[in-house]
């Protein structure tokens, strides 16, 4: 009899114990969603990769700060959801190792107009779309006019862009040119080591008033691949934040106001605008 009743009292204890314990993990991780419920590596601070020379998404001013359309509109997002100027942390890296860099865990975010796609998506998850446009050619040979004119030429990409990824399908006969960034591109058309560079269209745009000789000679929709904003593989409360914000951006004519500022003169999708 008595050893029945220690034995289950023993149980009871061990119960008793294993609620104990679990109560105390569910309130540590109900603490750590309400110390960071963004799930930020430094709960204080959104740490972002973003690139130095893709002008005007996203670029290094001559003192060093980041600024551009992609990096004024997150600062303004950021913003809404509690964050200073001065706890957003930019730091600029190669294209190709901005999305493995947010998987991996170095970065929050990347922020620098990168387009949406289901290849993309497997590895990363995206905010809703903030911006849509072209792929363009730039180029200052005035007989590249179309995809054919491109047969035999050099053609530069930015490694791991959609534009590399088009070229490789569509532009088959031409010779791809793999840069690490647009600047290095741009030098090399410019000393005549290739006859185009393929980029997004504001930043063509915006080498066109750099160098007067280039000129934009063909222009592909990119309108189904949005650029988001990008984050690590389910930090969903991070990706809902940023919509909240996006949203709110778009609404009261804050993106608006930065898209004219930045894109002057570029037609405006109205998805982005205001809604009545
Ligand atoms: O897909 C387009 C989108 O429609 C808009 O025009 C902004 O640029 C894109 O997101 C494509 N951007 C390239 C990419 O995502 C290159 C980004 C970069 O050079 N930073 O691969």
């Amino acid at each position: 009899m008595s050893i029945i009743r220690s034995e289950i009292s023993r149980r009871a204890r061990g119960a008793v114990m294993a609620v104990a314990l679990a109560l105390t993990g569910l309130m540590a991780q109900q603490a750590a969603a309400a110390d960071n419920p963004y799930g930020l590596i430094d709960p204080k601070v959104i740490s972002v990769g973003t690139m130095g020379d893709s002008k005007p998404y996203t670029f290094i001013t001559s003192d060093g700060k980041f600024t551009g359309f992609d990096i004024e509109l997150f600062l303004n997002v950021a913003e809404r959801m509690g964050f200073k100027k001065d706890q957003v942390v930019f730091t600029g890296q190669e294209f190709s190792a901005l999305m493995p860099s947010v998987a991996n865990g170095r970065f929050d975010v990347a922020v620098a107009a990168i387009g949406t796609t289901e290849a993309r998506k497997k590895t990363v998850d995206f905010s809703d779309g903030y911006l849509a446009g072209y792929l363009s050619v730039l180029t200052p040979d005035a007989k590249i006019t179309d995809a054919a004119s491109l047969k035999g030429k050099r053609l530069g990409v930015v490694q791991g862009t959609l534009q590399e990824i088009y070229a490789t399908k569509n532009f088959k006969d031409t010779d791809l040119v793999k840069f690490p960034d647009n600047n290095s591109a741009v030098s090399a058309l410019n000393n005549g080591t290739i006859d185009a560079h393929f980029l997004d269209y504001e930043a063509a745009k915006d080498y066109t008033a750099r160098f007067k000789g280039l000129k934009i000679a063909i222009n592909i929709p990119s309108f189904d691949a949005p650029a988001g904003f990008v984050v690590r593989k389910g930090n969903d409360a991070l990706r809902e934040g940023f919509n909240k914000g996006l949203h709110a951006a778009m609404q009261d004519g804050t993106w608006k106001k930065l898209y004219e500022k930045w894109f002057p003169g570029s037609p405006m999708p109205a998805e982005y605008l205001p809604k009545p």
